[in-house]
């Protein structure tokens, strides 16, 4: 990228490769060598030892992994990043990576499910201690802080209820206890929210998302600063999870990048088109979406992020059982977990993607029995509106 300070869709599409350079293909290529070979024995050992630059391992890496990672730090604002094979491989390597036995995590009321299982049932079983709490007044965090609190980590907003949380209200009071904060920033991409520009160490996505976009991969991506970039790769990735990228995934992940600012838009009109035609049904109870002026989460939003996201969820006033006739009844939205896809899906989170909570711990966490969440795809809006029409006229 000749010019970095080029605006977001620019450097999706450009940064970090330059077409001139090497034998003139506009699309970079894809690199499928699994190993690297060393001019020396010497070479080599210095490349282990990390005193000479080079490709090694595509465990660690290769020319295709390095590209997509310098254009997502380039997006994010970080120094760095490293892209694993999913998104729970992002968020395993980078905690495997900061945390001890005897450390404490701090982390808000809701996560995504198997996030929230890595936590009580991986995190936990190892040593560390795991403490929920209401992130959404920042200065909650002050008097939970205890002298083993190492970081506090949350997704914002979160899945699936839509909580919002103060990046940067959580993040000055973290810095001045000396504490990491890390942010999944999966459900706005870096085109809507940038966390670390808002005061956050390190953020975390399942590029399987909006990142990619298009419903063929798996993938995640943590990015922060340099130095702890390096520890994450070289023992968070290549001891710990061994979650590398493949080199197809690679490459869509990069052509998922450059069209990332179109699509999140028309993610954004549609979903708060849907929203606001969603409040006043009177089949629906309550909807979950931050750009609602009624939202919790509004203002917070606003102000941190450039737009809303193009995830709903809601409440039917029939409970669980019409929310499942609903979903049953949907023709267009396709059933199915995932999200940010061109495609609408369905689902029901505590069946689904929330079945990792107990149901004791669902209800402590705000997420409903009946909640359904959606994800609002590329479709013309006029297609999805008739189609959750012609479902709630079923019901
Ligand atoms: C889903 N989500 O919600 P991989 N962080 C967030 C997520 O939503 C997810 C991950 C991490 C869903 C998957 C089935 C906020 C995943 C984990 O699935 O490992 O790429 O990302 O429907």
């Amino acid at each position: 990228m000749k010019d970095p300070s080029s605006g977001f869709a620019t450097r999706a599409i450009h940064h970090g490769y330059d077409p001139y350079a090497g034998d003139g293909a506009l699309t970079p290529p894809i690199h499928v060598s699994s190993t690297y070979a060393f001019q020396t024995a010497e070479s080599g050992g210095r490349r282990f030892a990390g005193e000479e630059e080079g490709y090694i391992y595509t465990r660690l890496g290769n020319p295709g992994t390095r590209l997509v990672e310098s254009r997502i730090a380039c997006l994010e604002g970080a120094e760095d990043a490293v892209v694993t094979g999913s998104g729970m491989g992002a968020v395993s390597a980078l905690l495997w990576t900061l945390l001890r036995p005897g450390d404490e995590l701090l982390t808000d009321q809701t996560l995504y499910g198997c996030t929230f299982s890595f936590f009580h049932h991986g995190l936990q079983e190892f040593g560390i201690t795991v403490r929920h709490l209401d992130l959404h007044d920042p200065e909650v965090l002050r008097s939970a802080i205890g002298p083993n609190t190492k970081g506090i980590y949350f997704e914002s907003p979160a899945n699936p209820n839509m909580r919002v949380v103060d990046i940067a209200g959580v993040s000055k009071i973290a810095k001045e206890a000396g504490l990491w904060v890390a942010v999944d920033n999966t459900y706005c991409s870096p085109y809507l929210q940038r966390p670390i520009e808002l005061g956050a160490n390190f953020t975390v996505h399942s590029a399987t998302k909006y990142l990619s976009g298009h419903g063929d991969l798996i993938a995640g991506v943590v990015a922060g600063d340099s130095e702890t970039m390096t520890r994450v790769r070289m023992f968070g990735l290549k001891d710990m999870t061994g979650a590398c990228l493949s080199a197809f995934d690679a490459h869509l992940v990069l052509r998922g990048l450059k069209t990332l600012a179109l699509r999140m838009d028309r993610h954004c009109a549609s979903a708060m088109s849907l929203a606001l035609w969603l409040k006043d049904r009177p089949e629906v109870e309550r909807v979950y979406y931050p750009g609602l002026e009624s939202d919790p989460g509004h203002e917070i939003m606003k102000r941190q992020a450039s737009g809303f996201g193009g995830m709903i969820a809601m409440d039917l006033k029939g409970g669980h059982d019409a929310g499942l006739a609903f979903i049953n009844r949907l023709k267009l939205f396709t059933r199915a977990v995932s999200l940010g896809d061109c495609e609408s899906l369905v689902q029901h989170p505590a069946s689904m993607t929330h079945s990792t909570y107990t149901p004791e711990e669902r209800l402590r966490h705000g997420i409903g029995d009946g909640l359904i969440r959606m994800s609002v795809g590329l479709e013309e809006v006029i297609d999805l509106e008739r189609d959750l029409e012609q479902a709630f006229g079923r019901l």
